[in-house]
């Protein structure tokens, strides 16, 4: 990573990128080393953006997903991303950011993005997840663009909560179920509200689980394609899960970040959700996983006694731990994307089974040249 101090200026202390590109395309990403911002920096230096992330300190790398883009001389010493050392808790870093690289773009990505982990650590969720928001908004209107920059919130599924109606589209009303989905649900607000207040150009994406080979490795469906390709190498005999009759609609993050992008392309803003339409259940995702490698699974039990049963073997590969259960549950997702598809022509690309068999070719492959991983 970068200092701050990159990013060189015209005369008019206008960002132009170290690489002189067009000053009409300055992108900048909070979040942008987790799974969709390594995804979205990829799209966006494909579209000749400049591109600015904002990292936050850790003690070991957390670069890692967006190395490919950094490792690339074009795209790192001289070339058109630039990292910079912010954090969503803190105000003037974010001030300081924005100011220096003047972005006309913003997507704000970062967030504490683990649903179960936000009943353990509540109130920085909400920091990061509700605050941070309002101090981003906050941070433009202080560097005086709140006129010229265009903004994307990366609003959420998790909204909905508790099924009132489903498929869910943006007039479905919101029924949280917790600290995440609370801290995003605040987040919503104060981007509508600083759209309206301000004549802002800020838009919620409402995205529907999207996942990837660089989904985060405790996020369900990493867990269960990093768990098969274990087994299917000999490495793991079995592994464990919660709920596995929650129901998802899961797209891949490939085709969400476009989405995002055409959202910020309009001349006025608006909310959408982006989504397949097809739910499955957790269930559905394990035995699509085991069929990639051409193994069956049954289930025997009931509940937190279920067990998957290698057919033909016998032997156990997936029991059930009731720690992996949340204390309030969201049951069933599944979007209605018309609105996308009518406006910005979005429409998801990669299927359930694609999206499966895409996970699991990368994790048998990773599994295959680093066993420890
Ligand atoms: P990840 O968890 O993979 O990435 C989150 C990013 O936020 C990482 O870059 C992380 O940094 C950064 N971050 C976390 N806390 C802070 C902080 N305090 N200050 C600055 N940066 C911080 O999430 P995804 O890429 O999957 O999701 C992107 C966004 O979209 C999130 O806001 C998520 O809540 C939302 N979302 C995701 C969906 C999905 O299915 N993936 C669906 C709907 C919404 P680090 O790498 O250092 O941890
Ligand atoms: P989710 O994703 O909560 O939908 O939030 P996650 O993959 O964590 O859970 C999906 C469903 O699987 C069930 N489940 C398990 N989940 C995890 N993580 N680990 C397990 O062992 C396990 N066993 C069963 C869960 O109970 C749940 O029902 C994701 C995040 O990316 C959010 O940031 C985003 O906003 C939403 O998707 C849309």
């Amino acid at each position: 990573p970068e200092s701050s101090s990159n990013g060189s200026k015209d005369q008019n202390g206008t960002a132009t990128g170290a690489g002189g590109d067009s000053p009409d395309k300055v992108a900048l990403i909070t979040g942008i080393t987790g799974q969709d911002g390594s995804y979205l920096a990829e799209f966006l230096l494909k579209k000749d953006y400049t591109v600015h992330g904002i990292i936050r300190r850790a003690s070991t790398f957390n670069t890692t997903r967006i190395e490919h883009l950094y490792a690339d001389p074009k795209a790192h010493k001289g070339g058109r991303m630039k990292l910079h050392y912010g954090d969503m808790t803190d105000s003037s870093s974010l001030v300081k950011i924005i100011n220096m690289v003047k972005p006309t773009e913003i997507y704000n990505l970062a967030a504490q993005s683990h649903v179960k982990v936000s009943f353990d650590l509540s109130e920085y969720t909400a920091e990061v997840d509700a605050v941070g928001t309002l101090r981003i908004l906050d941070a433009i209107r202080t560097c005086g663009m709140e006129k010229t920059v265009k903004f994307y919130q990366a609003s959420t599924s998790e909204l909905y909560g508790k099924v009132v109606e489903t498929p869910q589209n943006e007039q479905t009303p919101f029924y949280p179920r917790s600290p995440y989905a609370c801290a995003k649900m605040y987040g919503f607000w104060i981007v509508i509200n600083y759209r309206e207040a301000y004549n802002m150009y800020a838009c919620n994406g409402i995205l529907f689980n999207h996942e990837s080979p660089r989904r985060g490795e405790n996020f369900v469906t990493r867990k269960i394609t990093r768990s098969v390709a274990k087994i299917y190498h000999k490495q793991m005999e079995y592994f464990e899960l919660g709920n596995l009759d929650s129901k998802r609609d899961w797209g891949h993050a490939s085709d969400y970040v476009e989405a995002m992008w055409m959202m910020l392309q309009r001349d006025s803003p608006s909310d959408y959700v982006i989504a397949t339409g097809e739910t499955h259940s957790v269930r559905e995702f394990v035995e699509a996983a085991f069929k990639h490698i051409d193994r069956e699974i049954t289930w025997q039990g009931e509940g937190v006694n279920e067990v998957g049963v290698e057919s033909g073997t016998g032997i156990v590969r997936v029991r059930i731990n009731k720690k992996y259960f949340r204390p309030t549950e969201v049951d069933l997702l599944q979007g209605d994307a018309s609105k996308a598809k009518r406006e910005l022509n979005w429409t998801p690309k990669v299927s359930f089974v694609e999206l499966v068999s895409d996970m699991m070719k990368a994790d048998i492959e990773l599994m295959r040249k680093n066993p420890i991983a």
